[in-house]
């Protein structure tokens, strides 16, 4: 059978299950329907009997997780009349913004901490056309100017605080569920504002509440330890961490990702910048998956806790690679140390290069 259906996105997908009408006019760029890829290597690599899968969200339209929460904020701001969206970000949700703003021809304002976001998703924000405004402040303080703003000017706040955010994200429990025919017993996720974690378990758990599945994974989430207010349990004014896109002190589902925590019995810890950019690269090198170094910290949090036993072995467990590498090149170039030589345009040389560069 040479025929399947369009794939039109997540709402079509699950319609059943999200808050539109048969009259909604859906605003998608195909979204969803990511890969779910079995690690091959890199449990060898660890010594460990474990079974991790990778959900790359990277492979969404604007190469993260974001557009799963954005088409839904997005259909439902147009739905309401909306003709202006804004948010604050640390890159990804305001390239998701600017890209679903322009398939719905209406405005977006995003508002970045200035020399803090990664170049790929500046360039997203700035080609898709939104009016892109530098702040000279951080993403927390950047949220809290949203909040205000959106009281004196019409405009739909599009940050995973809106509702209809979380009901797009949900969706991504939906897949891992469909193709493993069960949850996980670990779901590990990076932890920034905390809007995936809380919309992953809404998904498991609604699979679970209708009898889908048996038993619901625990959560995991991982903090950078210069940005980690889940471990410190008090907000983080000053926020630092390479992995810019959770860079992020004040997180806005604090209440909800600690209800999450305790109801999937999880937990939450941190990694060093280090251990994430060698998550990254570990990823790259072994397994072919560029993810950006944000998302390579659910791997990264994976390992310590395959290491120490608290994930034990025989384990099914899922991380998230919630953005693509390509957001951020300028991370990736400057931590590779891939030889990178420049020769003579002869055939000697370049032989050369090759010989001298063989593994033995
Ligand atoms: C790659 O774009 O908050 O815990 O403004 O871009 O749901 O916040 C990004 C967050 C993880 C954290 N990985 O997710 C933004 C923004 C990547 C991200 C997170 C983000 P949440």
């Amino acid at each position: 059978m040479p025929f399947r259906p369009h794939y039109t996105g997540l709402i079509e997908n699950y319609r059943d299950r999200l808050p539109v009408s048969d009259d909604t006019k859906l605003i998608s760029l195909g979204e969803g329907n990511t890969p779910l890829l079995r690690l091959n290597n890199i449990p060898a690599v660890l010594g460990k009997d474990v079974e991790i899968y990778i959900k790359y969200e990277g492979l969404n339209p604007t190469g993260s997780f974001k557009d799963r929460g954005m088409t839904m904020a997005v259909t439902k701001a147009v739905e309401e009349g909306s003709k202006a969206i804004i948010c604050a970000s640390t890159g990804n949700t305001s390239a998701s913004a600017a890209a679903y703003a322009a398939r719905a021809g209406i405005a977006a304002f995003v508002l970045i901490p200035e020399g803090k976001i990664a170049l790929g998703k500046l360039a997203q924000g700035m080609m898709h056309g939104a009016t892109v405004i530098q702040i000279k402040g951080n993403f927390d303080e950047g949220m809290q100017l949203v909040k205000d703003v959106a009281e004196h000017a019409p405009v739909t706040i599009v940050n995973s605080i809106n509702p209809f955010r979380l009901q797009g994200q949900k969706t991504a429990a939906f897949e891992i569920v469909e193709e493993l025919s069960r949850a996980p017993d670990f779901h590990c996720l990076p932890v920034g504002n905390a809007g995936n974690i809380t919309a992953h378990w809404m998904g498991y758990s609604e699979y679970f509440d209708d009898g889908i599945i048996k038993a619901r994974p625990k959560m995991v989430g991982y903090q950078a330890d210069g940005s980690a207010p889940f471990m410190r349990g008090e907000m983080v004014d000053n926020p630092e961490t390479v992995a810019t896109a959770i860079r992020i002190g004040h997180p806005q589902s604090w209440d909800k990702a600690w209800k999450v925590k305790e109801e999937s019995q999880g937990w939450f810890d941190e990694c060093t910048d280090a251990q994430i950019l060698a998550a990254q690269k570990l990823l790259a090198e072994h397994e072919g998956i560029f993810c950006e170094p944000a998302s390579a910290t659910s791997l990264a949090g994976a390992i310590n806790d395959i290491n120490s036993g608290k994930i034990p072995e025989g384990s099914m467990i899922v991380c998230t690679l919630t953005g693509h590498g390509l957001k951020d090149p300028d991370t990736a170039i400057k931590q590779s140390t891939s030889p990178m030589l420049t020769v003579d345009a002869t055939l000697d040389a370049v032989r050369d290069a090759i010989l001298n560069n063989m593994a033995d």
